[in-house]
């Protein structure tokens, strides 16, 4: 059966759903990214999804990606459709572990992403020129955390998680906010690391890797 994801891919004004990306590269790291497994359908934000008549309004009433559609059962919510995709499809365990106290750390970085990493990149990122030290302030107390979480180790929790998917996607969108990330190292590292896995070569998260090498970072 194939899977449906209503994406937003990069167009001139909008660089593409990163909440969608993490959808794809769960997918790729499962195998399940090819034609018969997976249709990727490009939305329209001011057509399907901001006027309160858009198309994909009854599938997500947020009028947000990624909405998937798998046999008639419709998921939004990108750390949802994560854990959901992680838990039915043949080696997810890999990536979700299945022990409850690795699997509630999973978890804790997927809220934390959610309710911590991406609540202060949005403020940075549509902050305009009084509020941006501030917020640029407020979105460095996040990346020190996950900072000091990679020290001396690979990825986020030791082995490659749904944790270093959901966070990969995000952090290499706080690129576009002009941060100054030179001391965040093992992020700077992580992301190089994550940058080499064939689930990554997206042009989401590349031009966001471009946009870094672009600002001088050796990525
Ligand atoms: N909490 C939601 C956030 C989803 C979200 O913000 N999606 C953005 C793209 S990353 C979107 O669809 N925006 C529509 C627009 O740009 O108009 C999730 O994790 O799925």
């Amino acid at each position: 059966m194939t899977l449906k994801l209503y994406h937003l891919l990069p167009r001139h004004d909008n660089p593409g759903s990163h909440n969608a990306l993490k959808v794809v590269i769960l997918l790729r790291e499962l195998g399940l990214a090819g034609d018969t497994d997976l249709q990727i359908i490009d939305v329209d934000p001011a057509v399907d999804l901001h006027p309160a008549d858009g198309r994909l309004r009854p599938l997500n009433p947020n009028g947000l990606t990624p909405i998937i559609e798998d046999g008639g059962f419709i998921l939004w919510e990108s750390s949802a459709v994560l854990q959901y995709l992680a838990s039915t499809r043949a080696g997810g365990e890999a990536l979700y572990p299945t022990d409850p106290r690795q699997r509630a750390l999973v978890q804790q970085w997927l809220g934390w992403d959610a309710s911590t990493l991406t609540a202060k990149l949005m403020n940075a990122f549509f902050a305009d020129d009084t509020q941006r030290p501030d917020a640029l302030l407020a979105l460095h107390q996040p990346l020190s955390i996950l900072n000091q979480q990679l020290a001396g180790q690979e990825y986020v929790l030791g082995d490659y998680s749904l944790a270093d998917i959901a966070l990969g996607c995000i952090t290499c969108a706080t690129f576009m906010t002009g941060i100054d990330l030179t001391e965040q190292v093992n992020v700077l590292d992580w992301l190089s690391r994550l940058s080499k896995r064939d689930a990554w070569q997206d042009p989401i998260f590349q031009n966001d890797m471009a946009t870094a090498r672009s600002q001088g970072y050796a990525l």
